[in-house]
This record gives structure tokens, sequence and C-alpha cells, in this order.
């Protein structure tokens, strides 16, 4: 397969509520929706990048010159026999991932499409349904945020992350436990602390927390085995993990116990696929995050949760808890007992609505196979 076209939109969505975590706080979410078409067929994906270099190092303005420049005329270059044949031609751009997943993703998309059937089909998992977990962000103070985790219990949440960082943390931790005493409860902590909060951080270890999420560096795995050594909660790496190979080396390491995987950072479905794959190897489990995706990169994240690593539930939620109107039809929905649905229909399998697409598009950007 060879692809004709490629168009970038950069969309822009209000969120309902802002998001807060220990490196910012976003109130839009902005991203590019990459579509790529060959023979008539068109396929999508979400970039993960936002606005600001603050989770990672890439940005929309990154990601959109790294597509422009390099990914796409590399793609444009191949005759694809299966969407894993752009990771060797992604190699020789170093890092980019949130970039070149984007391109990946909607290419997976659209062979889905082509063939007529659900994405996890072709990614190797399953139909029937997901276990739904929910991050939830700073809040303003203890009592908003236990009001809001006892909503996200109400609404049949499997699982509560709340986000930490220094001085609003283990006061939190404490409120929620004497409340939800056998809440699956985790914390994550977005690169917020350093190997000298050790001790500080061994206070969470009495709350029978599942996982801490990223306490320390982003771009750090030493300092985590340090500490996974000193903690009885397990370490969960987020950050940290750009490819299998990261996996492997980071549970070798002893950095972490636990994976968060996000098709995003770490270069695509196949990037992935790998991680689920290093962790199962070594019994690890793994789990889907989320980057606030719209409708588009949530039934992504969907698709990637029926493969058989993912034992726990992830950070996919409904799309009502971010969007007045997202940009799929139906919108992802949670039932009472925490699940959410696997569409059978092709590629992502709920339907886009382009009108709604169309009105959230600040510019985009066509690229054609020279
Ligand atoms: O660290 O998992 C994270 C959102 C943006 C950037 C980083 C993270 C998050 C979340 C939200 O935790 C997950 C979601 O609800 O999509
Ligand atoms: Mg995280």
């Amino acid at each position: 397969m060879r692809l004709d076209r490629v168009e970038i939109r950069q969309i822009r969505l209000p969120l309902r509520f802002p998001f807060e975590t220990s490196f910012g706080r976003t109130e839009t979410k902005e991203f590019l929706l990459v579509s790529v078409s060959a023979g008539g067929e068109t396929g999508h994906a979400e970039c993960v990048a936002d606005v600001d270099p603050f989770y990672l190092p890439e940005t929309n303005a990154t990601a959109l010159h790294v597509l422009r420049d390099f990914l796409a005329p590399a793609a444009f270059d191949l005759d694809l026999a299966h969407p894993c044949d752009l990771v060797p031609a992604f190699a020789r751009v170093r890092g980019h991932e949130m970039a070149k997943a984007a391109l990946e993703m909607a290419v997976w998309e659209l062979w889905a499409r082509r063939d007529g059937l659900p994405l996890y089909r072709i990614l190797g998992g399953r139909g029937g349904a997901i276990a739904a977990g929910v991050s939830v962000g700073l809040q303003k103070d203890t009592e908003a945020l236990l009001d809001k985790v006892a909503g996200e219990v109400a609404a049949g949440y499997r699982r509560v992350k709340i986000k930490i960082k220094p001085g609003r943390d283990v006061a939190l931790v404490e409120a929620l436990r004497a409340r939800f005493p056998h809440l699956p409860l985790m914390v994550d902590a977005n690169s917020a602390y350093a190997l000298a909060d050790a001790e500080h951080l061994r206070t969470l270890d009495r709350f029978g927390l599942m996982m801490i999420e990223q306490p320390l560096g982003w771009d750090d795995i030493v300092d985590h085995a340090s500490l996974q050594r000193r903690l009885e909660t397990p370490i969960c790496l987020d950050e940290s993990i750009r490819s299998g190979d990261d996996a492997r080396r980071a549970l070798e390491l002893g950095a972490c116990r636990i994976v968060n995987v996000k098709v995003g950072r770490v270069g695509g479905f196949a990037g992935a696929i790998a991680v689920h794959d290093a962790c199962r190897a070594r019994g690890a489990p793994v789990w889907c995050g989320g980057m606030l995706e719209s409708g588009i990169g949530r039934l992504a994240n969907v698709h990637l949760q029926t493969l058989p690593g993912f034992t726990l539930p992830g950070d996919t939620s409904a799309s009502a808890r971010y969007f007045e109107e997202d940009l799929v039809d139906p919108p992802v929905v949670v039932s009472p007992d925490g699940a959410i649905a696997v569409p059978e229909g092709p590629g992502i399998g709920h339907a886009i609505v382009w009108p709604r697409v169309e009105r959230a598009t600040a510019f985009r950007e066509t690229w054609v196979r020279p």
C-alpha cells in the first residue's frame, strides 16, 4: 500500500474542567489530528503532544515540523506490506515518539478500515469490554478532591489515580484512605520529586496504594531503581518509558514493577505492543495511560487495552468527563460497573463527526505523495 495523502489539522477543544498536574494546568485540549489516505480509504489518529513541552519534550509545533519535513516524506517513499514497516523507516529520526505515533496509528487505523475490521483485531486483541479507571487532577483543596473521587466511585470506576506534588501528597492520600478504605487507589507525581525525598515518599507505604507513578525524573531509571529498593509500594513508570527496550531495561534494573503505556509516548502501536510484550515476558502488569484524548485517541486506547497483558484498569474514562461534545458519535461511555465496550465497527469503530471537527479546526495542512 502506498499513501497518497497526509492531512494534519490543528484542533482546539475546550475541556469541561481544567486538568491540573504537578507540571501545569490545561484548560483547552489542543492537538494535531492526522489523516492518511490510500486507495480511497482514510485512517485517522490523534497526536498526544501538547502546546508546551512540560510533560515530555515534544510540542504540537515540533510534531508538525517533524511530520512535515521527515516522517511524511519517509512514509510516502514506502510501499507498505504492514503498518509495522513504518518503524524502521522512522528509526533514522531520533526521538519524536509522539509525531511518529500519530502517523503510525493513522496507518493502522487505515489498515483496519480497509480490511473492514475493528482495530483490536489487527492489533491482536479481543472483543468484549475493558476495565475503566480514572485520573483525577489536583483540586483546590482536600474537600474538593474527596467530592470528586466520591463522584468517580459512584460512577463505577474500578481504580482511582490522583495527581500529587510536594506539599500536596500524604495528607490527600490519608484523607482519601479514611473515606475509601478499600478503593484501588494510586498516585501520579509526574516527576515532581527527587531521590532526596525518598524518606518522605516512604510515608506513603502505609496506605496500601497500588503503585506510585513516575515520582522522579522524566528521563531517569537509575534513581527510580534506588527508590524502588527503599519503597514497598510498587513504582510505575510513565514518562521514562519511550520504547519496548526502555521497558525491558527498567524492569531488569528494578526501576519499576509496573508500566504505564501510552501509544503516543512509545512511537505508535508497534512500540506499545513491544512494551506490552516486554512486560508480559517478565510478569509485570501493564496498563494504558491517557493524554486527555478526544474520542479518536480515546478509542485507539480502548482497542489497545484488549491485549492480554493489560491486567489493570487504565486511565481511559468517559468522553463526558472531558468534553461537552466529543468528536466521535457515540461518545465513549462507561457502564455502572466500570466497563467500556470495545467497538466492533471498522477502525476505531465510532463515527467521527466531521462538522464538529471542522468547527474545532484552527488550521490544516495537506501533503500529497510527490
Ligand atoms: O501523567 O498520566 C499522566 C494527562 C496529561 C499528561 C500526563 C498524564 C495525564 C493524565 C490524564 O494522568 C489521563 C487521562 O485522563 O487522559
Ligand atoms: Mg503519568
